[in-house]
């Protein structure tokens, strides 16, 4: 095409050519250097054009006329221009902060946003907000957020610096492991995403060559396509990998196998867990056959793959849903516990393993090397809460929560403020958070695209997306650094999330504060110059940033070669000269903090604790358990605007085994019912045998519907899921400990 332009830009799915021609995306490509590249840009032209954007400041109407919440998220909106936008909520931000201090601000604004190291939505409200005199912010993810607060009591060391940083690359695993057991298993498709992307998906190709050296790889899960059509698949029930953990670990003590010798050196409280485990102080050994009927596998598999484990050099690895669930805590501190009667902690290619596959970064083995941060600055509210427990927060002001040996009320919030989430896709029982939504005062909303949480917002400000702006594309977890050009102009009215938080900062006289007197353009130049230099100082020269401009990206000379070095190989060597950060300078079987904290839902030790709602509570209303997965197509709810319209595509793919199917008169294709007590939602059945019977699975990311209807009509399950922390220790979302049931709809 004549006076097409291409250049290439980065996402948190990876890199990508993009097309431009009258400044509109025509079509996307895949970057020359990606082995697997993702199909996810391919929507990208429908969905940034698409009639779903915000195309200009809105505020509700009933909020502009009464300043109540009443009828937020059924209300239309009125169009503003900016200037008188940006002074009405500037002023209601002031009225807030001053009527009711910064604590009743919330700005924990979760949510993935997009890949660019300086218009990242979620650092800008920080900054803004801190400006103003702070927030009620949030601790950890959806993703990984009980595993943060467990992990530092079991192996002393941060969750996400473990993962990213000590864990064995993908190298070393081929080139050492003989066994490789996945709880949850290794999606590729998970892998193709990465915070900040990740270019060159490599993780498929690993799986290829694992089987050519004839690797045993076994996915333990409710869906054998949650690893690679190589590995073996020993079906269970979704929240019963604890029980399976237990009996692996109990067939190793039983048989001799645990290597005490290990357990001596390198662990504690080895000698309190044992009687749990034998049985000996609740009067029933964690055998087998007790395993069985909870998890769903056989006695004789079990004892098979707990010798080959221990006879063989193995890799647990344990992916983040597991700890997405009620109890989470116990599957990944049982796991570590299990490794370490293994004895192959700290060993290439043994031990324990999180989130490999869960997004691209965990298992590429990079010389630690940073992006480039935007300073938020300090926030000087110090309440923060567990990320997930924001619409107990809503519903519950000054009641006492508890949370990893803490109780604090919850703050009595009166404004929200979100930029680069949706809530109202991510959050569990949304029906319930639309009750605790309304209670707030006022919420503000910068997103580029008439969301679901937009929708229920009182003022909406269009954003600009990364092909609207220039930024840097850079982060630790890659080996590649971009230029990402503007490569259209703004869509609608929309403008950087920068620019509104300038305008914002400018009206309430904090216009240098949050600015420090420099743009967009003079921040990009700076905040470049200085990673240019920490770069140097590594020996690694990069372009200016006209350069980079120019050239469009750089491949960074990080991967490592040669064995890793993980912490734990420093730890095996030598424990009293590397210790771990743990009380005890030890991998903490028994945590004497974890006992002190009194939780009879996370003891001191890891215990089986059957979830509220799993097949062994399942009943005849609710008889099916729903698992949540990530969806293939896109990454979470973005791009949907544009994936909802392709024929056939939405309400999203409910999988259900043929046995649940024909009890129900269900056939692929069929449109159905997917419902229990906390709501109901449309889906389109695909009925297959890579689902264990009794498990259905629907992936998140369709758009959760209006208020009123009765049936969310694409299939969010988020209409289904229980709004229920982890633990009073871990306080992470529940979302895979759901029950439900399917009926066939008719017409
Ligand atoms: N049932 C169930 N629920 C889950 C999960 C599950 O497994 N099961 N997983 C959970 C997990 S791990 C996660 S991470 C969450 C994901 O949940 P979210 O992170 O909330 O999901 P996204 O759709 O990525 O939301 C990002 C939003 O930011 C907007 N956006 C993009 N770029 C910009 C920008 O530059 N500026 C502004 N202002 N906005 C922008 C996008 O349009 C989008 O609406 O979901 C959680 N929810
Ligand atoms: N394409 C794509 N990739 C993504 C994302 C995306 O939106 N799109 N999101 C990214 C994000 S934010 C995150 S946090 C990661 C999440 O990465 P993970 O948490 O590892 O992945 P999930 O897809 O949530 O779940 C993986 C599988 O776990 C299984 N499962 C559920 N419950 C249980 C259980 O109790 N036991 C066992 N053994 N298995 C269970 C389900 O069958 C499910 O398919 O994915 C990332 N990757
Ligand atoms: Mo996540």
């Amino acid at each position: 095409m004549s006076g097409t332009r291409t250049k290439v830009t980065t996402s948190h799915w990876g890199a990508f050519e993009v097309d431009v021609a009258n400044d509109r995306i025509v079509a996307t490509r895949p970057f020359a250097a990606d082995p697997h590249p993702s199909a996810i840009p391919d929507i990208l032209p429908e969905a940034v054009h698409h009639h779903t954007r915000v195309a200009r400041p809105s505020i509700r109407r009933g909020w502009l006329e009464t300043r109540t919440p009443a009828g937020r998220g059924s209300d239309t909106f009125v169009e503003l221009p900016w200037d008188e936008a940006l002074d009405i909520a500037a002023a209601e931000l002031d009225r807030v902060r001053k009527t009711h201090g910064n604590n009743a601000i919330y700005g924990g604004s979760y949510g993935w946003g997009s890949a660019g190291r300086f218009h990242h939505a979620q650092s800008q409200v920080h900054r803004f907000l801190n400006t103003a005199g702070g927030y009620v912010a949030s601790f950890g993810s959806y993703s990984t957020g009980c595993a943060q607060a467990i992990m530092p009591h079991v192996i002393g060391e941060n969750f996400l610096k473990f993962l990213y940083e000590h864990q064995d690359g993908w190298q070393t695993i081929h080139d050492n492991t003989e066994t490789l057991v996945m709880f949850g298993g290794v999606n590729p498709k998970n892998a193709q995403v990465s915070m900040g992307g990740i270019t060159e998906h490599e993780t498929a190709g690993w799986f290829d060559r694992f089987a050519a050296k004839g690797m045993r790889c076994v996915n333990i899960g409710p869906q054998r396509v949650d690893a690679p059509d190589i590995c073996e698949w020993l079906p269970l029930r979704p929240g019963s990998d604890t029980a399976l953990m237990l009996a692996l670990a109990y067939v190793l003590e039983d048989e001799g196998l645990a290597d005490h010798a290990f357990l001596e050196r390198y662990t504690v409280g080895f000698d309190r867990f044992r009687p749990y485990l034998l049985g000996q102080t609740d009067g029933q050994p964690k055998t087998p056959e007790w395993a069985a009927p909870l998890c769903g596998a056989e006695p004789d598999a079990i004892r098979e793959l707990a010798r080959r484990m221990a006879t063989t050099r193995t890799l647990i690895t344990v992916a983040w849903s597991l700890q997405r669930g009620e109890h989470g805590e116990q599957p990944y501190w049982m796991s570590a516990v299990l490794a370490a009667m293994i004895g192959q902690i700290g060993l290439p290619g043994g031990g324990i393993g999180y989130g490999y596959g869960a997004i691209g970064g965990v298992g590429k083995s990079l010389k630690g090397m940073s992006g480039m941060t935007f300073s938020q600055g300090q926030n000087p509210v110090n309440t923060v809460i567990p990320v997930a427990r924001v619409a107990d927060m809503l519903r519950n002001p000054g009641q006492m929560y508890d949370f990893n040996g803490t109780r604090a009320p919850y703050p009595d919030i009166r404004l929200v403020y979100w930029a680069g989430g949706n809530p109202f896709h991510h959050h569990q029982d949304l029906n319930a958070l639309h009750e605790a939504w309304q209670r707030p005062e006022t919420i503000i909303v910068n997103e580029p695209w008439w969301t679901a949480t937009a929708k229920r917002a009182d003022i909406v400000f269009p954003a600009t997306t990364p092909y609207e702006r220039e930024d840097i594309g850079r982060t630790s977890m890659d080996d590649y650094l971009f230029h990402m050009p503007r490569l259209i102009t703004p869509v609608g009215d929309a403008r950087d999330d920068y620019a509104i938080f300038t305008g914002l900062a400018q009206r309430m006289g904090l216009g240098e504060a949050f600015t420090e007197g420099k743009d967009a353009d003079a921040w990009i130049e700076i905040l470049y110059q200085e990673y240019r230099e920490r770069a140097a100082l590594q020996g690694i020269e990069v372009p200016d940033l006209d350069g980079l401009r120019a050239q469009n990206w750089v491949h960074l000379p990080i991967q490592k070669s040669g064995p890793n070095r993980t912490f734990f190989a420093l730890f095996r060597e030598d424990p009293d000269a590397m210790p771990l950060k743990t009380p005890s300078g030890k991998i903490e079987i028994f945590s004497a903090t974890i006992d002190g904290f009194g939780y009879d839902d996370c003891p001191g030790h890891p215990v089986w604790l059957p979830p509220t709602e799993w097949l062994g509570t399942a009943t005849a209303a609710t008889p099916l358990h729903l698992v949540s997965p990530q969806p293939g197509d896109k990454l979470h709810s973005q791009l949907e605007s544009a994936l909802a319209d392709v024929p056939g595509a939405r309400p999203e793919t409910l999988v259900i085994h043929p046995e649940d199917a024909a009890e129900r008169g269900v056939q692929t294709g069929d449109m159905v019912r997917v419902f229990n007590a906390r709501g109901a939602c449309r889906a389109r059945a695909s009925v297959s045998d890579s689902i264990r019977q009794g498990v259905v699975a629907l992936p998140t990311g369709a758009w959760f519907g209006d208020p009123g209807e009765n049936m969310d009509p694409h299939g969010n399950p988020n209409t289904l899921t229980r709004d229920l922390g982890t633990s009073r220790l871990g306080q992470g979302c529940s979302a895979h400990t759901t029950l439900v049931d399917v009926c066939r709809l008719e017409g």
